[in-house]
């Protein structure tokens, strides 16, 4: 008989996991101009006009709205860029970023 050793063969499993995503809320308040704020979503979120006003809006009325879903980092680099923009004009203007559930 002829000594034959089989060896198991193990695929090492690939677990990919895909990253966190982060949201971006803009909160409202009394002070920055709609126009104002219309125009800081334009530029840090690439929206467009009617995008951005209905954004602004929302947050007017209701409180906050989520603006976008980012990976953490670029979650919180808008946000700081858009809070930023506003503080730079004294507005109290806030973006704040939080994990997606
Ligand atoms: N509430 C502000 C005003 O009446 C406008 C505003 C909207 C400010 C949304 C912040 O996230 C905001 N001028």
């Amino acid at each position: 008989m002829p000594d034959i050793t089989v060896k198991p063969v193990i695929k090492p499993e690939l677990k990919v996991e895909r990253p966190r995503l982060y949201k971006v809320i803009l909160i409202n308040d009394d002070y920055t101009p709609r126009e104002f704020v219309t125009r800081v979503l334009k530029a840090e979120f690439r929206m467009t006009e009617d995008q951005a006003h209905a954004v602004m809006y929302t947050a007017h009325t209701r409180g906050l709205c989520v603006v976008a879903v980012f990976t953490k980092d670029i979650a919180e680099t808008k946000a700081t860029r858009a809070t930023d923009a506003g503080r730079a004009k004294g507005y109290p203007l806030q973006f704040i970023t939080e994990p997606e559930e």
